[in-house]
């Protein structure tokens, strides 16, 4: 029978998964994993920064934070011509999401008819698009709902009761409210956060449970390794044990079976078998490109490697996120070649299932 899709997880639920013995956890993350997708099947991103630096608020593990001195230099918004041309190399290259993210608190309504103009075109190269922008209002989730955005990125980050630990501008609250305009506006919500922030593993349960228990389990959950920049408070943070990284995964696809586990920030520094472990545990999305907003990730040459050492195929766009003026399944290849999306899937996609 399959796993029913549950919003009342408990903690002691959730503590206890964690606790069980490695082999145990991941054998049934995996079963989880295998009654929904294809384990060979992996969503590929690929993030832009298209206005970086200058922010006013007070993460504590971001580089973008005008406060810290991090070399980072704050940016105006790209033109839209050269946000195309990065999302078609990115097309071309083999992803089949293109997420576009924004240092802002907020995004101004001014600001929302250039983000529009952005998502039309990049959705025009029968991209999915994505955007991370900071907190929304109903209206402007209603915009770029219409402008064609289908995903918007929003992170909890961490649990409640750390958050306070970590972020000092915004409340929990804040965020929960955004999370409900973009579900309100009919986009799907990708959400999740971030590790390795000097969090306690009661934390670590406490941001799943909140994800878990949302009043819809986003579509997406991101799970980022915080990646150490020096300036931002938190550079010189304890390294987490890369196997209680692997658990949070774990847990995160056993909670919320349904959702695409993304292996997130944090993936240059793991080893090719860390990455691996994590496909295991359920995660099946990556950020693919050499950078993300503004550190670095793993060069595609690698990525692509490891997609053939371990039998990776690059998931299919879903066929409602397909250019409207070219109908029909949009599939990425990633191959050590490189090389343009096509029609044909190899039968690996999701849809010949
Ligand atoms: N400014 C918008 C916001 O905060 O919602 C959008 C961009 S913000 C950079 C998107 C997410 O990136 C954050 O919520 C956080 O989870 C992640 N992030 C930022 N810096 C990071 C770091 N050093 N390591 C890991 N994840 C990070
Ligand atoms: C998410 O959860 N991780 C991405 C994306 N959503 C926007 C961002 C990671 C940023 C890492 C630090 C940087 O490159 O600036
Ligand atoms: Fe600004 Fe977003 Fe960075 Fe926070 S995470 S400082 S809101 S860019």
């Amino acid at each position: 029978m399959a796993t029913a899709i549950r919003h009342d997880w408990q903690h002691d639920e959730l503590q206890a998964l964690f606790e069980l013995p490695f082999p145990e956890l991941l054998f049934r993350a995996a079963a989880v994993h295998r009654e929904h997708f294809d384990p060979a099947q992996v969503q590929v991103s690929t993030l832009l920064s298209v206005k970086t630096g200058g922010c006013p608020e007070d993460c504590a593990y971001c580089p973008q934070a005008q406060r810290y001195d991090t070399g980072v230099s704050a940016q105006k918004l790209m033109d839209t011509e050269a946000v195309v041309a990065r999302a078609r190399a990115a097309r071309d290259a083999g992803a089949s999401r293109f997420c576009m993210g924004a240092a802002w608190r907020s995004p101004k309504d001014r600001d929302i008819p250039k983000v529009a103009a952005m998502i039309r075109e990049v959705k025009a190269l029968g991209l999915e698009t994505c955007a991370t922008l900071g907190m929304l209002s109903g209206e402007q989730a209603q915009a770029l709902r219409e402008a064609g955005l289908d995903y918007y990125n929003h992170n909890l980050d961490t649990s409640p009761d750390y958050y306070d630990s970590i972020i000092h501008t915004r409340q929990y609250q804040d965020r929960l409210d955004t999370l409900g305009h973009v579900r309100d506006a009919g986009l799907k919500t990708c959400c999740g956060g971030i590790v390795g922030m000097g969090e306690t593993r009661a934390h670590r349960v406490g941001l799943l449970l909140a994800l878990a228990t949302l009043p819809a389990h986003p579509d997406s959950v991101p799970i980022n390794k915080l990646v150490q920049v020096a300036g931002t408070p938190l550079h010189g943070s304890a390294e987490l044990d890369p196997f209680e990284f692997v658990r949070m995964i774990a847990v995160a696809r056993i909670v919320m079976p349904r959702s695409m586990v993304r292996l997130s920030a944090g993936r240059e520094a793991m080893s090719d078998e860390l990455q691996a472990l994590c496909f295991l545990a359920g995660a099946n999305s990556i950020f693919y490109g050499e950078k993300l907003l503004t550190t670095g990730n793993p060069d595609t040459a690698r990525d692509q490697a490891l997609f053939a050492r371990l039998g990776l195929v690059p998931m299919a766009v879903a066929v409602d996120a397909a250019d409207h003026d070219h109908p029909g399944t949009v599939h990425a290849q990633i191959t050590e070649a490189g090389g343009a999306p096509g029609d044909g899937c190899g039968g690996g996609c999701a849809h010949a299932a």
